[in-house]
């Protein structure tokens, strides 16, 4: 294993011994760090008879939970979380997430809002002192497909940078999320600090569902690091 899947996995092992109790309700995020939250869940689950209710919050995230034998729930049974571990694009020094690469932004952020914990398992590349430092992508913006157009000019116009509809891998349409929406990746210009502001703005545009900036929501944040060491924020 190479030193970036060695630090996802220290992250993830750490994040889930320290916050996963016995007969709680977790949130399971996406993108591959919490495949190894997975794998530590399900260790712990037959060493310690753990009873644990796993909420997924993508497609991906119910077929690793089932394929992995853990029990499934959902937010109509458990609309409240003990906690929920998900990955991140990017974490800022102000708990400023970037979150979405994976396309499963929306349902990350309604399952994340319904826990009493949020916590963060990233691999030292995602550590940033600001948003746009390590991540190059942009912050991803979910929004219903009539209004991608208008959305992105909107966006272009008040902020500057670039905004794409994402594409899928062959270019031969937009990227649909789980939700049936397209995504715009905005490549915003540097200097923007005002994420709290800007997150609320673009909420507010008609057509946007949601965005990738989650603003001071995880409680904890486990960084991997190189050398085998985790840091906390
Ligand atoms: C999800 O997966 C996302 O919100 C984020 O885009 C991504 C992180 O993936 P990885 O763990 O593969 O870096 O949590």
């Amino acid at each position: 294993m190479g030193p970036l899947e060695s630090a996802k996995k220290v992250a993830a092992y750490k994040a889930v011994d320290e916050f996963v109790k016995n007969d709680s309700v977790i949130g399971i995020g996406s993108g591959s760090t919490i495949i190894y939250a997975v794998h530590r869940l399900v260790e712990r689950v037959k060493e310690e008879n753990l009873n644990v209710v796993c909420i997924p919050t993508s497609f991906q995230a119910r077929q690793l939970i089932l394929n992995n034998h853990l029990i499934l729930g959902d937010l109509e049974t458990y609309p409240k979380l003990d906690c929920a571990i998900d990955g991140a694009d990017e974490v800022d020094s102000d708990m400023n997430l970037i979150k979405g690469g994976g396309g499963c932004l929306l349902q990350e952020k309604i399952v994340a809002s319904c826990a009493n914990q949020f916590i963060i398992i990233a691999d030292y590349t995602k550590n940033s002192q600001q948003l746009g430092e390590q991540y190059k992508k942009g912050i991803p913006i979910e929004v219903v497909p009539m209004a991608y157009t208008a959305i992105q000019k909107r966006i272009e116009d008040n902020y500057g940078g670039l905004v794409q509809v994402r594409m899928a891998l062959a270019k031969a349409g937009p990227v649909i999320t789980d939700n049936g929406n397209f995504i715009l990746d905005w490549h915003f210009p540097s200097g923007l600090s005002n994420w709290n502001k800007i997150n609320t703005e673009i909420s507010m545009m008609p057509g946007v569902v949601e965005t990738g900036l989650f603003i001071k929501m995880a409680k904890k944040v486990f960084f991997g690091m190189p050398d085998g060491s985790v840091k906390e924020q």
